[in-house]
């Protein structure tokens, strides 16, 4: 049933993820096991293909959905049985820009990779990013921006956490489009992704 599973989120099927996730539940297959096996091992395939061009966004967004339906059932049951997130990510689109799509992609391919995001949305002010980091505590912190003129906010957050003494606790991760690996340097950040498989790539690397 893992194996339909696994296929079910590949094929971006999210009925059918959903209810077989349900059918594994009750069945007494353990939460983490199904996790694992099942959707994690699906999304690391999909984000596989992406990198290799095999997978386009649309396709990749489909597969994100289904296994977004599939945890919506499993997460309460990964709660109970005290399942500790792979690592916890803050995200955000920075203040002035309110693209979204890449960030919604990114964030979905982290949850299906087994990361617990906050995602703190658009237009987000460097204290909002502090605020967030000093309640939820994350292992990352990630921005996003879309625009030329807004990118140059990114240095300004990672002042704010600097002037906050939260700093040297956290990972910095940027992306979006106008965004470089030169620019993450240039601004003290820890690491640029170009697309949503790399992101997790990159979550998983800093986290080690
Ligand atoms: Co806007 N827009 N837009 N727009 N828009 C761009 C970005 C632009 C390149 C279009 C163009 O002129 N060719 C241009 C920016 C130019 C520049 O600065 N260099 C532009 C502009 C100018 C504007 C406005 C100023 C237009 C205007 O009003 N005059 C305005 C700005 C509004 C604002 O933000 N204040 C504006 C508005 C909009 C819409 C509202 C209409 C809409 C956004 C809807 C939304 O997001 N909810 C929109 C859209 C859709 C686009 C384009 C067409 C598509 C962006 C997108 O969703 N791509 C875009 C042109 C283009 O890219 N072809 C454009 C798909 C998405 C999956 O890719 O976002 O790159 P992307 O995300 C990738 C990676 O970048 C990476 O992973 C993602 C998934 O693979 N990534 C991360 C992203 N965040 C990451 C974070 C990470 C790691 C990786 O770690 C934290």
């Amino acid at each position: 049933m893992l194996e339909d599973l696994k296929q079910a989120v590949l094929d971006g099927e999210q009925e059918k993820a959903t209810q077989l996730t349900e059918k594994a539940l009750n069945e007494g297959t353990d939460a983490e096991r199904i996790l694992n096996d099942a959707l994690i091992a699906a999304m690391d395939i999909v984000g596989g293909e992406y990198e290799r061009g095999d997978r386009y966004v649309p396709e990749m967004l489909i597969s994100a959905e289904a296994m977004k339906g599939a945890m919506d059932v499993l997460r309460p049951k990964l709660a109970e049985a005290g399942v500790k997130a792979r690592g916890k990510v803050v995200i955000g689109t920075v203040e002035g820009d309110l693209h979204d799509i890449g960030k919604n992609l990114v964030i979905m391919m982290l949850e299906g990779s087994g990361f617990e995001v906050e995602d703190l949305g658009i237009e987000v002010p460097a204290d909002q990013f502090v605020n967030a980091v000093k309640e939820h505590q994350p292992d990352i912190l990630g921005m996003s921006a879309l625009l030329t003129t807004t990118m140059v906010y990114m240095p300004e957050v990672v002042k704010a956490l600097e002037e906050a003494g939260l700093r040297s606790g956290i990972k910095v991760m940027l992306g979006g489009a106008p965004v470089t690996q030169e620019y993450s340097d240039k601004i003290g950040a820890d690491g640029y992704a170009a697309d949503a498989a790399s992101a997790v790539e990159l979550a998983k690397k800093l986290i080690s």
